[in-house]
């Protein structure tokens, strides 16, 4: 574990840090690790990833709360109160899996960095709240500072890594302790990148909707950001955007019918590029061919779905990814045309 001084020494070592935590993790046993097979399928001018891992199926089942007539019920349980789960991301943590602090100065909010414990692609890792928020709530500033300097470090290291948060009960999240996940992609990004980074845009610096898609969605091109960036200038440059997009997709789950009451749900994926947040409706799609449910988080609407069977990847193919994106997310902002709002003075 990386015990260091200042922010700019930590971010300095993290990503060599992380592959060696890894391996040490599952030497350990304290992180489990499924292979999976790649499989590339072309729909709406993207090759989507479809991720086969059937070795999922064996993931063990999340520890259910003790009952509340158990014995063991923890004390700030009410009696008429639901049993909480325990939390995962509450310390202490697994001394293998947790890589380092992190610090917003100006906040004084505390991170920690967490390898996932469940992972399908190596050194997938999280940035997590060190006291509890939850995760309907929207990412504020010293969250987006601290997930954008995660990312400029990756690239300092010559890695290419993708962030994204599943907000809200139906984004696909299955904790409720705030988490901004990492994982490495390719050179070019995940496969949504590139239709991201062939947009035209008559004007910049305003949000935007790829409009080959069937699903709303909202996306910002950012300026370059530097390495050598402050957290104050990094804060200056995401946090603007973050919010324009934020309300955009307010304003579409609340103008939309179809979407449950309650808190919003929705997906967002960072690069260094551009910025996706993607309004949603139901966690599931209920497969024609199988009749099981098919999880989606954010990853599927990177471009990366995740299937668990041979049956499902085939059920997949068959209903097209672009229907089941669809059917869990909103109708294209396209359509209803929702205006964008500008971010210049
Ligand atoms: P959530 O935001 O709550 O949910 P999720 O990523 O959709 O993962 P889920 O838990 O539903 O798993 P699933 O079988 O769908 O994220 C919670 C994160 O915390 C997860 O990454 C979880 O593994 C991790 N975690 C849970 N307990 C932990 C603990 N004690 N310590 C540390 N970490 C802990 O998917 C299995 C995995 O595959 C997930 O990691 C998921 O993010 C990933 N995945 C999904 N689609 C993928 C794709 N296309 N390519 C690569 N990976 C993919």
């Amino acid at each position: 574990r990386i015990v260091l001084l200042t922010i700019q020494s930590f971010l300095a070592v993290l990503f060599y840090q992380i592959p060696k935590s890894f391996d040490a993790a599952l030497a350990s046993g304290d992180l489990f690790f499924y292979n999976s097979e790649i499989h590339e399928h072309n729909e709406i001018d993207i090759t989507f990833e479809i991720r086969l891992c059937p070795a999922l199926q064996k993931k063990p089942k999340p520890v259910e709360p003790p009952s509340n007539t158990d014995s063991g019920v923890s004390p700030t349980n009410q009696p008429d109160e639901p049993a909480r789960k325990p939390d995962p991301f509450a310390p202490p943590y697994v001394p293998n899996l947790h890589v380092g602090d992190m610090h917003d100065e100006d906040s004084s909010t505390d991170y920690v960095v967490l390898l996932n414990k469940f992972c399908i692609v190596p050194n997938h890792f999280l940035l997590v709240t060190k006291e509890f928020r939850p995760q309907t709530s929207p990412l504020d500033p010293p969250d987006l500072v601290q997930a954008y300097l995660l990312l400029l470090a990756a690239r300092q290291a010559n890695k290419r890594y993708v962030a994204f948060y599943n907000c809200g009960p139906n984004s696909g999240a299955s904790q409720p302790h705030k988490h901004i996940q990492f994982i490495e992609g390719g050179e070019d990004g995940p496969p949504i990148e590139r239709l991201a980074k062939e947009a035209k845009l008559e004007v910049e610096g305003r949000p935007f909707s790829l409009n080959s898609v069937p699903y709303a969605n909202h996306v910002f091109r950012l300026p370059q950001l530097s390495n050598k960036s402050k957290p104050a200038d990094v804060e200056k440059i995401v946090f603007p955007p973050f919010h324009a997009l934020l309300d955009l997709v307010i304003s579409t789950v609340r103008h939309n019918p179809e979407c449950p009451l309650g808190a919003p749900s929705y997906n967002v994926i960072f690069t260094l590029e551009h910025m996706h947040l993607i309004p949603r409706k139901w966690e599931t799609h209920t497969l024609k061919e199988t009749g099981e449910k098919l999880s989606v988080n954010s990853l599927g609407f990177a471009g990366m779905m995740l299937v668990k069977s041979e049956e499902e990847l085939a059920a997949v193919k068959t209903e097209s990814i672009s229907t089941i994106l669809r059917s869990v997310g909103l109708e294209s902002v396209h359509e209803l045309q929702v205006a964008g709002t500008s971010l210049e003075a």
